[in-house]
């Protein structure tokens, strides 16, 4: 059953075992297959036959951000926008250093790109339970940032540019409660640096 009115989940960026070894798909089949999945269809069932019917999701999220009374169609469409950037901040054959211009933004912003990966690195460690580490562009210049659960920098007047998801689920199949060598694997290998440069426009 579907509509139009729905919101669909994004097809994934690569295939599901294109991230191995760092990630498994086994991890990335439930992560997204299960997980990113169930966001999208409480989404749509929470919004059935309400003013968020139909709404890009973007609208519903700003629309929805610190209201108590729609915490629960927030918390889903936070999570499936969360997520489909996620997987874009992801590829095969990642890590490495991003091109001219960023990394001139990141070293400007934060001295030099090893002090930036430290404080990201760090955020992504300290990120008590679940939630997400993020690059964003905030006015002129580069912040890391750290969000709890399903909040998103969307909502926070900023751009952000690339997230790592810190929730258990995306790595304890991988690494069980590793989280600081998930994140360094991650970076060192994954990160989609040609994504968050083109979020800099
Ligand atoms: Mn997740």
């Amino acid at each position: 059953m579907s509509n139009k009115n729905q919101i669909m989940q994004p097809a994934l960026p690569f295939a599901e075992n294109a991230l191995e070894p760092v990630i498994s798909a086994k991890t990335i089949g439930f992560h997204y297959g299960k997980h990113h999945k169930a966001y999208v269809d409480n989404l749509n069932k929470l919004t059935a036959g309400t003013e968020f019917e139909g709404l890009p999701l973007e609208e519903i999220i700003k629309k929805t951000a610190d209201k108590q009374e729609h915490t629960g169609i927030f918390n889903n469409a936070a999570q499936v926008w969360n997520h489909t950037f996620f997987w874009n901040s992801l590829r095969s054959n990642g890590g490495g250093k991003p091109s001219e211009v960023l990394m001139k933004k990141i070293e400007e912003s934060f001295g030099s790109f090893d002090d930036f990966l430290k404080e990201l690195t760090e955020a992504a460690k300290t990120q008590f339970g679940s939630g997400w580490a993020w690059l964003v562009l905030d006015g002129n210049d580069l912040k890391v940032m750290k969000t709890p659960n399903a909040e998103t920098p969307l909502t926070m007047g900023v751009t952000p540019l690339l997230t790592i998801d810190v929730w258990e689920h995306a790595y304890y199949l991988d690494y069980q409660n590793k989280r600081p060598d998930y994140v360094t694997t991650v970076l060192d290998k994954l990160i989609n640096w040609e994504f968050a440069a083109n979020n800099l426009k």
